[in-house]
């Protein structure tokens, strides 16, 4: 699978407006904070069992409530039409336990 172009990655994140490219690397990433660990771990087994399914793995930190995640394709060399597939399901997966940080 091909990496995406530049404009074709910035189009790909106006569906993902949580997501950000991260600096000095061809890759995204997203921070998400749940009400508690089981939250998300539940999260975290949710997405697991996904990427197992694609044979699409995240790099990703856990601690406590806070999951942050990498996405990129190693294979590729930077983002491809797979990471933004699985970006969309870890925003879906998300969307239910997660607590956004007052501001
Ligand atoms: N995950 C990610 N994020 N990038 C890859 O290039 C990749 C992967 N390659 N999971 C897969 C596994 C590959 O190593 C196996 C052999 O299919």
């Amino acid at each position: 699978m091909a990496k995406l172009a530049i404009d074709e990655l910035k189009n790909a994140l106006k569906r993902l407006p949580d997501w950000e490219l991260v600096k000095d690397r061809e890759a995204i990433s997203r921070k998400f904070q749940f009400v508690d660990f089981d939250a998300a771990f539940a999260f975290m087994t949710r997405c697991a069992l996904l990427a197992a399914k694609m044979d699409h793995h995240p790099e990703w930190f856990n601690v406590y409530n806070k999951v942050e995640v990498t996405l990129a394709t190693h294979d590729a060399g930077g983002v491809t039409q797979k990471d933004i597939d699985l970006a969309v399901a870890m925003d879906g997966y998300a969307a239910m336990g997660e607590r956004r940080p007052r501001s």
